[in-house]
């Protein structure tokens, strides 16, 4: 029989956590019983397969192999209470069965994926195999791109590639603030844990899109042609107008400055509500073919749903995506 069991463990990332594990034997597997059973499985630098699911003595994780699958498994699990808790989404097909994880993928790969063909979250250990994509807001964004393909199934390139990408940083995000871990608090970037670029910056900024140096501030016709990562720019940008305003803000420590398309102001309504009318958006409005005119308009609905048509809210959804030149 299977039980429930929490362990602890010590990755790279997120400090010393609770680590949901299943007793085998005298021992315990990494698979979270409270969660769908999502396991987190050894790739050993491997590229194929689903790896061995990793297994303690004394269910105290962490050191060598085990700290990007400590940090991976506490990943999954935070995001999946973060839909179960905010949206009342249970799981990623919202039907109460999990994905799988696999770390230690490949040689020094510097990525890391969702695939609907195996249902799972896979990543790579990063640069010498010393830096693994494991980071919260990684594992967020990986994840996400399940929600997203089970329920709005943005198509992967053109505009709503880049709302397929921009809905796995909102949602990276948000799950990272949720969280509330003292060793990695909420902000606005993508990445930030995890020197992907070698130069200790993140990988995306959602108030400012262009500190990046590739991803667009705001809609123009030549976005359709750019990157999923870089034409998420705008979106990304929307969220954070509308949940922070534009200008200057600190929030947990981190300074933003978001600028708009006009230089007209706008002012935030909060990371709550801009979350739920995303997700509403995203559940109910958009398709496969949304693109940023769509995404307006589905947002728009959402709010208008949530809080009326008449609502400061739904005004606020209008001046967030002016502010990104979707009108
Ligand atoms: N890490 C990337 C992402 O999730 C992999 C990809 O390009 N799909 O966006
Ligand atoms: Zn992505």
């Amino acid at each position: 029989y299977e039980t429930v069991h929490t362990g602890t463990g010590t990755g790279d990332y997120n400090g010393t956590v609770s680590l949901t594990t299943t007793p085998n034997g005298s021992t315990f597997d990494l698979k979270d019983g409270a969660r769908g059973g999502h396991r987190t499985l050894d790739m050993n630098q491997g590229t194929t397969g689903t790896g061995t699911l990793f297994n303690d003595a004394d269910d105290v994780w962490g050191g060598g192999r085990q700290s990007a699958a400590v940090d991976a498994h506490y990943g999954a699990a935070v995001t999946w209470d973060y839909y179960k808790n905010v949206h009342g989404r249970n799981g990623i097909r919202n039907d109460g069965a999990a994905a799988y994880t696999r770390v230690h993928y490949g040689n020094a790969y510097v990525n890391a994926f969702w695939s609907d063909s195996c249902f799972c979250m896979t990543y790579g250990d990063g640069a010498n195999n010393a830096a693994p994509l494991t980071s919260l807001d990684i594992a967020a964004h990986e994840m996400t791109h399940g929600v997203t393909s089970n329920t709005a199934g943005l198509r992967y390139s053109g505009e709503s590639g880049g709302l397929n990408e921009a809905t796995s940083d909102i949602f990276a995000a948000a799950a990272e603030f949720h969280a509330a871990n003292s060793s990695d608090p909420g902000d606005y970037l993508v990445g930030e844990k995890v020197d992907i670029n070698g130069d200790g910056t993140p990988l995306r900024y959602m108030d400012k899109p262009s500190k990046d140096g590739a991803s667009h501030d705001y809609w123009s016709k030549t976005l359709r042609r750019v990157d999923v990562h870089y034409s998420s720019g705008p979106a990304n940008h929307f969220f954070y107008l509308l949940s922070e305003g534009s200008g200057a803000k600190t929030v947990n420590g981190v300074s933003y400055n978001s600028p708009t398309y006009d230089g007209t102001a706008v002012a935030g309504i909060g990371r709550d509500k801009a979350e739920k009318i995303w997700y509403k958006a995203l559940t109910t409005y958009m398709t496969s073919t949304t693109d940023y005119a769509g995404a307006r308009a589905a947002t728009l609905s959402a709010a208008g749903d949530l809080y009326g048509a008449a609502s400061a809210e739904y005004q606020a959804v209008n001046a967030a995506w002016a502010g990104v030149n979707v009108k």
